[in-house]
């Protein structure tokens, strides 16, 4: 069996992986079948560049190689390039494309690097699985040191539409770098299609068949392989001891009869002032709800180097405090918002006390805390699932009550028809939503994206 190599931004401690989700989740288990390298940065950063070396650890069976990123490299690569560029632009926010020179030269340096550092490790059988919008153009640097593994890549975020890509700086030296994988994944189909659109209307590209797509002297397989979570350990985990204590205390606690529940990282991209204004226009259109409902919205900081995010905390502060200040009363306070990271089993638990799981994103390539919210329901007195248009999920999760996440109104009204859903329906819909999950688990994405790429073969004119 081949050894498996992943490189992602951040390497996760593979012990914890389980308790983390989202990517470390997702590979840790693959690394540990494969006795595989799990490669990236280490999460440091140094003065200068003099002190950057590769550390070698073991856990278990999992090798993990990381390097720590200079202060030019984190703000040029990282918080420049990546977060201040890739990630607005594939998100589809322009207005915070801050675009600058350096940070372009930064992320081609670093992905440079991280090309020696790994070309150095590599042993002649490896599979090379390389995740997200970081390392766009890795497999290029590495082809360009003579790598001739197979290499696969998968975007966790979703890929913008060709009249947004074309705003990205340096965008077709990105797309030409993808044609050195052999293999080229994405969450969704549409997400795929606007890469494909890109490369036919933009770079003179042909497409060979329903997966394979020549331009740039090459010809890659590109496919969708949206990503899932682990439904039985995420339903194990809701469904404790210690869960159901949670669970009763979140209720006696509180005046509120219903619950509702948002859990996101504190990102723009997850269209949190939108849920707090849709939430207040709940409590407007329908006045019932006042002192029987509650939204717990749960945003850990995350990036707080970038302005933006400090923006939308500021803002999300502000509005919290004005819909509290509105409406609460010496008993009931219609917003909880907790700004900090909260145990993996406590969120769990507060899936499954929650009446309604509302996940608005203005964009978003997946949206893993939709499937964590159906995984955790009691499956003879689910909750409902109010999901955006605009997240990867909707794709797959058309059960669920899909919203405009930009109409406050429309989303209330959606908010108001969950509250009051027939047990009747909430089980139908549930039922169909958890096949869906448990279908599209995380192994199902890992090994049908591993399968693919070892039976793909990029074809180049150039060799
Ligand atoms: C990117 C893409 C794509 C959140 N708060 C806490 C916490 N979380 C966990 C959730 C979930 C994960 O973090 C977040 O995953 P998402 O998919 O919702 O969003 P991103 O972080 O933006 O992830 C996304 C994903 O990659 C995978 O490809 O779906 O579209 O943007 O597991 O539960 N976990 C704990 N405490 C928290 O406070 N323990």
């Amino acid at each position: 069996m081949s050894r498996l190599i992943v490189v992602s931004n951040r390497v996760a401690d593979v012990t914890k992986a389980v308790q983390s989700g989202g990517l470390a989740t997702a590979v840790a288990d693959a690394l540990q079948e494969a006795r595989g390298l799990w490669f990236g940065w280490d999460g440091t950063v140094v003065s200068n560049d003099t002190h950057i070396g590769i550390s070698i650890n073991q856990q278990g069976n999992v090798r993990t190689a990381t390097v720590p990123l200079s202060q030019r490299d984190y703000d040029e690569y990282y918080v420049g390039f990546s977060n201040n560029v890739l990630w607005p632009s594939f998100h589809y926010r322009l207005d915070l494309n801050l675009i600058d020179s350096k940070s372009i030269d930064g992320y081609r340096r670093v992905n440079q690097r991280f090309a020696r550092a790994l070309a150095a490790l590599l042993e002649p059988d490896d599979l090379i699985w390389i995740h997200d919008y970081h390392f766009i153009p890795l497999a290029a640097e590495l082809r360009a040191l003579g790598v001739k593994h197979r290499i696969g890549f998968f975007l966790h975020i979703p890929f913008p539409p060709p009249d947004i890509f074309l705003a990205v700086p340096e965008q077709q030296w990105l797309a030409r770098a993808m044609f050195s994988y052999d293999l080229v994944g994405f969450q969704t189909a549409s997400d795929t299609q606007n890469f494909i659109r890109y490369v036919l209307e933009q770079a003179g590209g042909e497409q060979v068949s329903d997966t394979e797509l020549k331009a740039f002297g090459g010809t890659i397989k590109v496919r969708p392989f949206p990503i899932g979570i682990d439904v039985e350990a995420f339903y194990d985990m809701a469904h404790t001891p210690t869960a159901d204590e949670q669970i009763q205390r979140l209720q006696r606690r509180s005046m509120a009869s219903n619950h509702i529940i948002g859990v996101d990282r504190l990102d723009y991209s997850k269209g949190l002032p939108d849920r707090l204004r849709a939430f207040r226009r709940l409590l407007d259109l329908y006045p019932e709800n006042r002192k029987a409902v509650t939204l717990m919205q749960i945003s850990p900081p995350t990036r707080e180097d970038v302005q933006a995010y400090a923006d939308i905390r500021q803002e999300l502060e502000g509005l919290s405090g004005a819909i509290n200040g509105e409406y609460s009363d010496f008993d009931w306070t219609p917003v909880r918002y907790i700004h900090r990271a909260v145990p993996r089993a406590t969120l769990a638990a507060l899936f499954r006390g929650s009446q309604v799981g509302l996940v608005t994103p203005l964009r978003d390539g997946m949206n893993l805390v939709a499937k964590e919210y159906i995984a955790a329901q009691d499956a003879d007195d689910p909750g409902v699932l109010v999901l955006s248009r605009f997240a990867g999920a909707a794709e797959e999760l058309t059960d669920a009550i899909l919203v405009n996440p930009y109409d406050n109104d429309e989303v209330a009204q959606a908010l108001q028809r969950s509250l009051t859903m027939k047990k009747e329906e909430r089980i139908e819909r549930h039922n169909a939503l958890f096949d869906k999950v448990q279908k599209h688990d995380v192994k199902n994405w890992r090994e049908t994206f591993l399968n693919e790429l070892k039976s793909s073969r990029r074809a180049n004119e150039s060799g």
